[in-house]
């Protein structure tokens, strides 16, 4: 079309340069670059970082995840980039494009990749969700995938309106809003609630169980470096969900055992007080419990039991 208006300069039609290998090359080259920087240098930073093994496996995940997003992200911006350069509209050009009629290679060619891609990721997926630790969320009351270990410290979750409260089972199941973990030996938590829906999220440990009524919610991680973590709620529970926050701790194996012999004694008067140990809690039996630690005295001192019945509790 635009050849009819042409002077006799393009009497010898100009010859197009092949946009389709010069974006082959272009994608190619900066994919080359980007994919190893991105699993490389990026790859580590990624969150919930390496603070345990199932923080490890997540960020992992994210990082081949990321790199396959790569190219893809590089194909759209060169197109983009290059559309805008060569392509572009001249000045008082009102014409029409040329009409597309389909292209065979073309539309084989994205069925192939984008199906390649997708089953890629499903076969991935499937994988890392069964085989590494459930991927450090809940995995119900019965886990398809268990630590190979005899040696698992069994941590209770407790959630309700609206604190975190932990039970220890191994040590007398004393009750108590400090999580202690020791580093190196696997962790089972137990998540469950006494009230509403709440969701147990230990950020950089890569653990997020929900914590529902009436349910026992098994999620493993083995925390393999020292410091604090977040713990939030990450499920809206009511009025104060915002102030479900706390930090839990990973700390050596003797400071964890020291702290747990300790906290089991100083809480024995208390522990006797509570509902005896169990997976799940009935939310009837405790709001009676809230009148008996004001009489021992033994609000605050760690049980943290919210009664809404209680006018000493705010
Ligand atoms: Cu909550």
């Amino acid at each position: 079309m635009a050849e009819e208006t042409a002077g006799p300069a393009a009497a010898a039609p100009r010859s197009e340069p092949r946009h389709g290998l010069r974006l082959l090359v272009l994608w190619v080259l900066a994919s080359a670059i980007c994919c190893p920087l991105v699993y490389i240098v990026a790859g580590p930073h990624l969150p919930p970082g390496d603070m345990s093994t199932s923080a490890s496996n997540q960020q992992f995940d994210f990082t081949v995840l990321a790199t396959i997003a790569t190219p893809v992200v590089l194909g759209v911006l060169i197109y983009f980039g290059y559309a805008l350069t060569y392509w572009r509209a001249q000045e008082g050009d009102e014409t029409d494009g040329p009409p597309i009629q389909g292209d065979t290679r073309i539309q084989l060619t994205w069925i192939a990749v984008t199906s390649a891609i997708v089953f890629a990721l499903a076969i991935f997926g499937t994988i890392e969700l069964w085989t590494v630790q459930g991927a450090g969320a809940g995995e119900g009351p019965q886990p398809i995938w268990t630590p190979n270990s005899s040696n698992v410290l069994v941590v209770q979750v407790i959630g309700q309106q609206w604190v975190w409260t932990y039970r220890y089972p191994q040590f007398g199941a004393f009750e108590t809003t400090q999580l202690e973990l020791p580093v190196g030996q696997p962790v089972q938590f137990d998540v469950t609630s006494l009230d509403v829906i709440h969701s147990f999220w230990a950020y950089q440990l890569g653990v997020k169980a929900d914590a529902n009524p009436g349910v026992n919610n098994i999620a493993y991680t083995t925390p393999t470096q020292l410091g604090p973590f977040v713990v939030r709620c990450s499920e809206l529970c009511g009025l104060w969900h915002g102030a479900m926050y706390d930090y839990g701790k990973v700390v050596t194996v003797a400071a964890f055992q020291a702290w747990a012999h300790q906290t089991q004694t100083q809480l024995a008067a208390l522990t006797a007080t509570l509902p005896p140990y169990s997976l799940t809690y009935d939310p009837t039996e405790i709001a009676t419990l809230g009148p008996v630690l004001v009489k021992l005295g033994l609000t605050g001192a760690g049980g943290g039991y919210y009664n809404p019945a209680d006018p000493e509790q705010p």
